[in-house]
């Protein structure tokens, strides 16, 4: 099978991951905060650059995040930078229409085999809802040499695929943290025909996304193929079906062409990193938590109706944790 390289999402994803995908220096502790709630942030430095010392950090406070406060450190000069926000954020005496934007600690230096880490303390307004992920941009400079981890994924790209990506932040419902939640309610199995359905799944997008994933497991237990042709939501302009493949250290998406074959008797599982459901043209962006109905489209089977538990952005499973990207900010050799 030839993939077929659609130019419209070559442009958004998935062109440039390859196994030597960035690996941040400069990360973020807690990967997890909730609108109306205090974060503390901790910037970790794993490396210097390329074996130099680093002797400067300096984290952007994006807007929306408000009240910060850094935590000074002993052998490191502090600096703040405030400025006005967009608009005013109720605070816990009143509204706060500015504070610190960029924090900055000079000194050191540390050196590149040792890490560190640099707090502060500020508060997630209730301008980010459940689902969205914000960045704080670090700057690194070092004795040689500076970095910038400040790239931020286009809708729909996957974050790995930057070579400087800013340290993120996963926007969650405040009920749904920690290790026992479930993204939602299991759904059951649903029959059509020779079909069982099981747990037709989707994720989160950042505001803004155009396109987002769908996943789900389709069991043939009659005598005869059937193929799932097409998928649609309400909040998608179109949906279809596309296959993930490796070429040359590059993933490629590609339209199956005439339909996903499901043979009898086999369960074909869509999930992140093979074949997927593609809603293209969202008119809106999903969120953790929701239930998504659309149909499922299959050559005997018909139109099924099916309904789409929303998972965080990132999510491997439908319940699985939040999209602390496994495998960012480790940086391995
Ligand atoms: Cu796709």
């Amino acid at each position: 099978m030839k993939p077929i390289l659609r130019a419209e999402l070559a442009a958004a994803l998935v062109v440039i991951v390859s196994t030597s995908a960035a690996f941040s220096h400069a990360t973020l502790q807690h990967r997890e905060a909730s609108p109306n709630a205090s974060y503390r942030g901790v910037v970790q430095i794993t490396h210097g650059c390329n074996g130099e010392p680093t002797n400067r950090v300096s984290v952007t406070i994006p807007e929306g995040v408000i009240g910060a406060k850094p935590m000074p450190k002993p052998g490191w000069t502090l600096t703040t930078e405030k400025g006005p926000y967009a608009k005013a954020y109720p605070y816990y005496h009143g509204d706060i229409s500015e504070g610190v934007k960029t924090i900055t600690w000079s000194g050191g230096p540390l050196p590149d085999d040792q890490v560190d880490e640099f707090t502060f303390l500020a508060r997630i307004s209730d301008a980010f809802e459940p689902g969205v992920t914000v960045y704080f941009p670090v700057e690194q400079d070092c004795t040689r040499g500076t970095y910038h981890w400040s790239e931020i994924p286009s809708p729909g790209q996957d974050a790995h695929a930057l070579k400087s990506p800013a340290p993120a932040v996963a926007i969650v419902a405040a009920q749904t943290r920690g290790p026992s939640r479930a993204a939602s309610a299991p759904t059951g199995t649903i029959k059509a025909g020779d079909l069982a359905i099981d747990t037709p799944w989707m994720r989160a997008t950042p505001g803004g996304a155009t396109v987002a994933g769908g996943y789900v497991r389709i069991s043939n237990t009659g005598q005869q193929a059937d193929k799932l042709i097409s998928a649609s939501i309400p909040l998608a302009a179109s949906g279809s079906i596309h296959s993930m493949t490796m070429d040359g250290g590059v993933m490629k998406m590609a339209t199956v062409e005439g339909g996903l074959l499901l043979k009898p008797g086999e369960t074909v599982e869509l999930k992140p990193g093979g074949y997927h459901l593609m809603f293209e043209g969202l008119k809106a962006s999903p969120k953790v938590g929701e239930s998504i109905s659309g149909n499922l489209v299959f050559e005997r089977a018909g139109i099924v109706p099916v309904t789409f538990a929303v998972a965080p952005i990132g999510a491997r499973a439908p319940n699985a944790p939040a999209a602390a990207e496994p495998s960012a900010g480790q940086h391995q050799h």
